[in-house]
């Protein structure tokens, strides 16, 4: 059990939001939107007495702080700071509110922890609890720190609750993620043994790497183990709202709820291509496990044979048909309640499709989450055969791509691989992997089926126009299994553990 602090600075901010389909556009192509967010993190973490401090500077009693405090004014951006725990732990959040200059709107601010279980007077909906204060004077800031008991692992959000309707359109929301403790996994049956491999009910499980944690598993069943994770924070944004609420201190004029009309739709904050790059707020590998354990990356890279989570959160007014390519995934949660399918399978012992709940397109509302898990399994067995050799009587794939190339090299796409680093694009062309032989890397879109979503908008210029593909797009890139992995003689699948059994 730990007790983990975080520290959250309401203030304003600007993103830029591509109008250009182009990967690496130029800084003025882009378009500048005002927002509204959270900033800070991670204050400190008690576990057995000993308290570690992740960010000094975010001790807001401490005077000596007030200047860097006051220094993230107006750094606001879309979306906010990943918040996460375990199953048990303490989780406070101290909300701090340094107004938001640009607009000079001084309105005060609530965090939500929408989905947790919290008592009404922690639930941050102000009309039935409180609201805290800009910070005015250069004593302490007035705070408020928010409680929550996590009981449930599953996907959660947090947001403003102050005039919802703007402050949620205004970008004042993250992800907030729980995750099962060591001891709620034992409850159910889940254990480490004295070597390292995961057990569920006794039996060693030896498609789950000795290196997994508690936090490689969704929900408190052997069913929700995962390799890799990812959150899909989907929001929608419309340009003219947020031109209004920035100027609405000068003109008087505020916006009309009942005219929404998107024109941007986000993934984790941004628009394709930029949901092909690393994302700002992503931490350096390894730097500390207290910050890395998650992050808004938009692209997806896997090994073939890896397990996948998308933790897809609605944050947006408009429901959401997310579309994915390439495999089909499993639901096996919803607003942090795991699937009631996986009790079933794992009743009658069987985890074949058709007691899963599977599916291509998940329809996600706003205040939804869904947790999608996947399996990026191995099509070379299946296709390899007539992309490199051709069969029944049809010519090679390769072949066929080869001749269209001849007419134009520009039919066959340079698909940019992870993460896209401007400056340093690396590419991938099927014809010259056809050269070599090369069945890998895969690359799998994901996206909104509303394809209209899947465009920007240039509002820059007279006249207005849309460019596809944009919007909420990103690509999941599979490699080769890895050639150091191994092939597991119980699951017969490939795993990166090359480990024996012991
Ligand atoms: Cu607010």
């Amino acid at each position: 059990m730990a007790i983990r602090h975080y520290v959250l600075l309401a203030t304003d901010g600007f993103i830029k939001l591509p109008t250009e389909n182009t990967l690496c556009p130029l800084p003025d192509t882009r378009q500048d939107l005002y927002v509204f967010g959270f900033v800070g993190g991670l204050y400190q973490v008690t576990e057995n007495g000993c308290v570690t401090y992740e960010n000094k500077n975010l001790d807001w009693k401490n005077p000596d702080n007030f200047t860097y405090l006051k220094s993230l004014t107006g750094t606001a951006t879309i979306p906010s700071p990943v918040m996460w725990a375990d199953v048990g732990d303490r989780l406070y959040v101290t909300l701090i509110n340094l107004g938001m200059p640009t607009s000079g709107l001084e309105d005060p601010h609530t965090i939500h922890l929408h989905g947790a279980h919290v008592a009404t007077q922690l639930d941050g909906f102000p009309e039935t609890s409180f609201s805290v204060p800009m910070w005015m004077e250069e004593t302490v800031p007035p705070t408020a720190t928010y409680y929550f008991y996590p009981e449930h692992p599953g996907t959660y959000m947090y947001h403003c609750h102050v005039e919802a309707s703007e402050h949620v359109q205004m970008g004042m929301y993250g992800a907030l993620v729980i995750y099962p403790s060591v001891d709620s996994l034992a409850m159910a049956g889940i254990t480490r043994n004295c070597c390292g491999w995961w057990e569920y009910e006794g039996m060693v499980q030896k498609q789950i790497p000795r290196c997994s944690s508690h936090r490689n598993f969704a929900y408190n069943n052997i069913g929700t183990y995962f390799d890799k994770e990812y959150i899909r924070l989907l929001s929608d944004i419309d340009l003219k709202w947020h031109q209004t609420v920035q100027t609405t201190q000068q003109t008087g004029i505020s916006f009309n709820a009942s005219t929404f009309q998107p024109n941007f739709w986000l993934v984790n904050g941004r628009a394709f291509p930029d949901t092909l790059k690393p994302h700002p707020l992503t931490y350096g590998e390894g730097e500390n496990e207290n910050l890395t354990q998650l992050n808004y990356e938009s692209y997806v890279h896997v090994a073939t044979d890896q397990k996948f989570l998308l933790r897809m959160i609605n944050m947006g007014y408009q429901v959401v048909p997310w579309h994915i390519h390439g495999w089909h995934f499993n639901v096996i949660g919803k607003d942090a309640h795991a699937s009631p399918f996986l009790a079933f399978a794992d009743a009658i012992h069987v985890h074949g499709h058709e007691y899963m709940d599977m599916g291509f397109t998940c329809t996600i509302g706003s205040g939804e989450t869904y947790d999608l898990l996947l399996m990026a399994d191995n099509k070379k067995p299946l296709y390899g055969n007539y992309i490199f050799n051709g069969q029944d009587e049809i010519p090679s794939l390769c072949s066929q791509m080869d001749e269209l190339a001849q007419i134009d090299p520009a039919l066959i796409a340079d698909i940019p691989t992870d993460p896209v680093l401007c400056g340093d694009v690396k590419t991938v062309n099927y014809v010259e992997l056809c050269g070599k032989g090369e069945f890998f890397p895969q690359f799998y879109p994901m996206h909104n089926h509303d394809d209209y979503k899947v465009t920007n908008t240039n509002t820059l210029e007279e006249p207005n126009f849309s460019v596809y593909p944009g919007g909420q797009l990103t690509f999941i890139q599979t490699d080769a299994p890895p050639e150091d992995g191994h092939h597991c003689g119980c699951c017969g699948k490939h795993h990166i553990e090359i480990e024996e059994m012991e």
